[in-house]
């Protein structure tokens, strides 16, 4: 029997696990003894990623779309070379941006980084990721507020937090491990605070709740803000020494007083009151939020106003505390820094000489081989397909058709499309309806590359499991159409995953993110190495559980953090007299993973998760209307559309409100077509709906 460690590829944790192997068979997977994320624990995901078993059947080859529609089986080759004909062709007829790809967070480093270099580098086309669904506005946030997208925390922080304020962010679903973590916690007195519109499993699980009104965040925080200045409740060494503009922020928080808060978010003046003496109390103040925070139309604020708050309380840098965002998908750490879409390999804009010259030397290619600017976001892309500006589109691990806000947006654009790749583990996805090329892959437990947790940990997945003949991996899929479409020396340092970690080491050289100091091998039955990990730096850093901005330096100009803010906006989306409730939508339950391609597979989650889709309603609401436990409805939303959804009726979500998790295509049927204006993450998170008993 063979023990082999590997990465838990579902949620941003990135467990470690032991896999044992016989026969070509896991015989048993045992999370990871001593490894600091998840040591000796993990999830029902995790031990199950040896129960997909019936993804790519052996010996599955590539498919291409006839014109009456049934498909060809090919050989890789030929596959290949049909991809990348129909591209150059179609950017040909139509202009270099009438292609497109769709990347993920869910792959490893190396495979975006590829993907990256052969669409945007090689082809200049747009390419983006699932991961604007998810944290670009975490990334926009840190950016502007920090100089570079740099989440600063590590995991133990939450064990030595004596605050901890979740908002709009479900941990105890979502990212159980990081609950364990709580659940450590041995602070005296340490709190347990949860800010989110239904009462969430989270909610159940903590000290407090502030249960405010659905997009009411930023109103509280800046009031929050406010008192903690009028009360001067300040850190004002860490103000003056590390942050700027907080003067212009102490005027513009004056009009956000208790009683616009109270009437704002639905809280009573004293809850707010009780919140802020909390923050006030706490020596180690750590603030955690997620999707309900990222994913709105003024999120990037919101997520700021979050930060705003550590800042001027001096709650950053030190153990126990930070403005802490959650990720949500196994490697969207890895792919904000290396998937080339918003910034480059490693980070830095695309259009800095300096680094336009650095890349070009690394990468062994001429300055005019480079993207030039950040891609079109999916947004744009999905709607230049709809406008007929886009004819071709590669998307790979990632599932659309169910995922996108508004998805009949995207079952029009699939139609539209003239060559629509699709790249997956199964070829039963609802995106892969109607592609004209399929290319099956190989899973998780038999490919290797590198992965980056939420806390900016690397961490190696390796082969478990061997394939059989014709299995092949995304690497060597986009390696292929790369070759295909003549790339030549452009991929001559890309041959293999660890080719391709080199490079991107290399990139990251004297970057915020460097990770020269990281190798191959190094990385193997490791406890992970969160990044930076500059070369030469390793003694330094050889703590394990680290953090950045311990001296109040960050990556501005200045080195000062900003404090970033701006008007509450009025709700472009409220809520009318034809739809009165808000659809509000996330995770289900913890077996369950997004659009449940992977999960459905899993005997012991499918058995008792439900077949339909579902809603909880509040129960006085259900009353009301007189409908009843597994009754169906009809939800209408402001969007055009509507879907039936089965009740269940409950106490924890409010009057106003439907709640609706995300595992069933119904879903995103009814999420509109707005996005924050700075992210272009969608607002996934409140739609106006009505509802009538079917
Ligand atoms: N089991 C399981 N785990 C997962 C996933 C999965 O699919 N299944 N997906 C992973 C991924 S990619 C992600 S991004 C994470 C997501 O992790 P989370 O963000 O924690 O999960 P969500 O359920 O999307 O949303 C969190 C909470 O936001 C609340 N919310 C809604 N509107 C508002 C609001 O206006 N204000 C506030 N304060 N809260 C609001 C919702 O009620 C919900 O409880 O989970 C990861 N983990
Ligand atoms: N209403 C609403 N919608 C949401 C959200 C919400 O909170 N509310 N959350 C959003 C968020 S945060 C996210 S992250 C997205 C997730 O949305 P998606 O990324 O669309 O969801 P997944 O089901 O994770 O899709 C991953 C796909 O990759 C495939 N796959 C797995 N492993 C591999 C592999 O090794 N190679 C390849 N090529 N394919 C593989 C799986 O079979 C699956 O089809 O959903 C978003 N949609
Ligand atoms: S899904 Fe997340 S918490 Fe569960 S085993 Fe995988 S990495 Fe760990
Ligand atoms: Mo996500």
């Amino acid at each position: 029997m063979k023990k082999i460690q590997s990465v838990c590829n579902y949620c941003a944790i990135d467990c470690n696990l032991d896999f044992y192997v016989e026969d070509n068979r896991v015989v048993k997977t045992v999370p990871t003894k001593g490894y600091p994320v998840n040591d000796g624990f993990c999830c029902i995901k995790g031990l199950s990623l040896d129960k997909q078993q019936k993804t790519v059947k052996p010996n599955s080859l590539p498919k291409i779309r006839e014109k009456d529609g049934s498909f060809r089986q090919v050989s890789w080759e030929e596959g290949f070379q049909y991809v990348a004909d129909k591209l150059k062709e179609l950017q040909a007829r139509y202009g270099q941006e009438s292609v497109a790809g769709i990347s993920t967070g869910q792959l490893t480093l190396e495979e975006f980084a590829i993907f990256g270099h052969v669409m945007r580098n090689y082809l200049k086309a747009n390419v983006d990721g699932n991961t604007r669904l998810c944290m670009a506005t975490a990334v926009v946030a840190h950016k502007q507020s920090y100089g570079f997208d740099a989440p600063g925390f590590t995991l133990k922080d939450l064990e030595l937090s004596d605050r901890i304020i979740f908002i709009g962010a479900n941990p105890v679903v979502a990212h159980p491990i990081l609950w364990g973590r709580v659940r450590q916690n041995q602070v005296p007195d340490h709190k347990i605070i949860v800010i989110d519109p239904r009462r969430s499993e989270t909610a159940m699980n903590a000290d407090y709740w502030y249960g405010l009104k659905w997009r009411s965040d930023l109103i509280l925080l800046y009031t929050i803000a406010n008192q903690l200045i009028e009360k001067d409740y300040l850190d004002h060494t860490f103000i003056e020494e590390h942050t700027e503009k907080f003067e212009e922020f102490r005027e513009f928080v004056k009009g956000y007083t208790l009683k616009r808060s109270a009437s704002g978010t639905g809280l009573k003046e004293e809850q707010i009151l009780e919140l802020v003496e909390l923050i006030h109390s706490g020596k180690r103040v750590s603030f955690w939020w997620t999707m309900g925070v990222n994913q709105g139309y003024e999120a990037v604020r919101t997520a700021q106003a979050i930060i705003n708050l550590a800042l001027m309380t001096g709650n950053i840098g030190k153990p126990g505390t930070g403005a802490n965002s959650i990720t949500g998908q196994c490697n969207a750490m890895g792919s904000r820094s290396y998937s080339n879409t918003a910034v480059f390999f490693g980070g830095g804009d695309f259009t800095n000489p300096a680094r336009r010259k650095r890349m070009s030397e690394v990468l062994g290619v001429g300055e005019e081989m480079l993207a030039e600017k950040p891609t079109k976001t999916y947004n744009q892309i999905i709607e230049g397909i709809n406008a007929g500006e886009i004819k071709g589109l590669w998307i790979l691990c990632t599932n659309p058709r169910h995922s996108w806000t508004n998805n009949e947006t995207f079952a029009q654009a699939a139609k539209k499309l003239e060559l629509f790749v699709v790249q997956d583990i199964y070829d039963t996805i609802e995106s892969a309806e109607d592609c004209t090329v399929f290319f099956p892959v190989v899973p998780g437990l038999k490919k290797e590359g590198t992965y980056i947790n939420l806390e900016r940990r690397l961490s190696a997945m390796r082969p478990v499991l061997e394939r059989g003949e014709n299995e092949i991996s995304d690497y060597e899929a986009i390696l292929g159409v790369g070759k295909a479409l003549g790339m030549g020396d452009a991929l001559k340092v890309w041959e293999t995953p660890r080719d391709c970690f080199n490079l991107m080491k290399e990139c990251s050289r004297g970057m915020p993110c460097d990770i020269t100091g990281v190798t191959w091998e190094n990385l193997e039955n490791s406890h992970g190495i969160q990044w930076p990990y500059p070369e030469g730096k390793e003694e330094e850093n050889r703590e394990e559980q680290r953090r950045l901005y311990g001296d109040g330096r960050f990556f501005t100009p200045s080195g000062k953090a900003r404090f970033m803010f701006e008007e509450v906006r009025e709700n472009p989306l409220p809520t009318t007299e034809e739809f009165p409730y808000v659809f509000n939508t996330g995770r289900g339950s913890v077996g369950q993973w997004h659009t449940q391609s992977r999960t459905k597979e899993v005997r012991f989650v499918e058995d008792v998760s439900v077949k339909k889709a579902y809603l909880y309603m509040n129960t006085e609401l259900a009353r009301e209307k007189g409908i009843e436990e597994t009754d169906e409805i009809r939800v209408y939303s402001a969007n055009g559309q509507n879907a039936v959804f089965a009740v269940k009726v409950t106490d924890n979500v409010r009057h106003d409100e439907l709640y609706a998790p995300i595992h069933y295509i119904e879903c995103n049927k009814l999420t509109p077509s707005l996005y924050d204006s700075y992210s272009k993450e969608p607002s996934y998170k409140a739609t106006p709906v009505r509802f009538e008993k079917c």
